[in-house]
């Protein structure tokens, strides 16, 4: 099993990802297998990483990176954890027992389009970039496009906000991808992350609504358990909890979306920091985040695996 010669400890355009992603699966062709799932609104391949051990009735955990354009530390984790499963299998026995029982999708960029924007245009875009109907502003927030109390609460109708939440749920290529990709997956998918910065939180559903999950003393369990061990790593403190009371009520989410598709175990991560660096977070802290954030990834998989 070999890494590449990659550079996962500085942030990687477009280019160079989509490269990796041909790459570490053909480098370890037992552990990684790529597909696509579909193509952006400009047309770029939707590539999404099938990570584990061939074997039959495994259950599978899907995550995502770079819903948000401008959250760079977000894709440099998807990166990292393949990395880290690439280069660990066989030596480090939680990530061995992870592979051999369980498949990871790994979906290393969502919004492809933006976040090409945010390397040649402007650095701070968030949302996708396709045309609307009857505005000159660009874009949906992919994280309100989701069928789940689509555009009720924390979203904008106006294509020019940030948080639009599109002119109708799963309008975007991208969703539209991810969603029809899940519930074509729904009896193998147990769990489902979705990797955002910044903000060190830990988020379960659901934003749409204050109501709380059937299994919410579970998933809080779950948080508080793997936040802990996130912490071991480098001492960062996440805060955990529901979504609305947490951080704000939001409707339209993967998370809570996915929670609903029967997906027991959805979680948002909310990576470093809190606010110094914010999105800009800096290519130093791009190891030990990871790191740590590897660690609570890996609790909530062998949770999942054991449940
Ligand atoms: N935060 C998320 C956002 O989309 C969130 C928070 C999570 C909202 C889950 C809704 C559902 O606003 C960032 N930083 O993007
Ligand atoms: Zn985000």
């Amino acid at each position: 099993v070999r890494s590449t010669g990659y550079n996962y400890e500085k942030y990687n355009n477009w280019e160079t990802i989509a490269a990796w992603t041909a790459d570490i699966a053909a480098k370890n062709p037992n552990l990684v297998s790529r597909s696509q799932i579909g193509t952006t609104f400009e047309g770029r391949p939707l590539y999404l990483l099938k990570v584990g051990k061939s074997g039959s009735n495994k259950k599978a955990i899907f995550m995502d990176c770079g819903f948000h354009a401008r959250e760079w530390i977000s894709p440099a984790f998807c990166q990292w954890f393949v990395k880290e499963a690439v280069t660990t299998y066989g030596t480090e026995t939680l990530m061995t027992r992870l592979l051999n029982q369980l498949d990871f999708y790994i979906l290393p960029v969502l919004n492809i389009d933006g976040y090409v924007y945010t390397w040649t245009n402007y650095r701070m875009w968030r949302k996708t970039r396709s045309k609307n109907t009857g505005s000159s502003c660009i874009g949906t927030d992919p994280n309100r496009n989701f069928n789940a109390g689509w555009c009720n609460v924390g979203a904008s109708r106006r294509p020019c906000d940030d948080t639009y939440c599109g002119s109708a749920p799963e309008s975007e290529k991208e969703t539209k991808a991810l969603a029809d990709f899940i519930r074509q997956n729904l009896s193998t998918i147990k769990a489902y992350l979705t990797i955002h910065s910044y903000s060190q939180l830990l988020l379960f559903p659901y934003s749409y609504t204050y109501s709380l999950p059937e299994n919410y003393e579970e998933l809080n369990a779950i948080s508080k358990a793997a936040v802990q061990e996130l912490a071991t790593v480098y001492g960062t403190q996440y805060t955990y909890g529901a979504g609305a009371s947490t951080i704000y009520p939001a409707a339209g989410g993967s998370d809570d979306w996915a929670y609903d598709q029967g997906i027991k175990y959805s979680f948002t991560f909310e990576l470093r920091d809190t606010g110094r660096y914010g999105f800009a977070l800096p290519e130093s802290q791009i190891k030990p985040t990871c790191e740590e954030t590897l660690k609570a990834v890996k609790y909530i998989a062998n949770y999942v695996l054991d449940h």
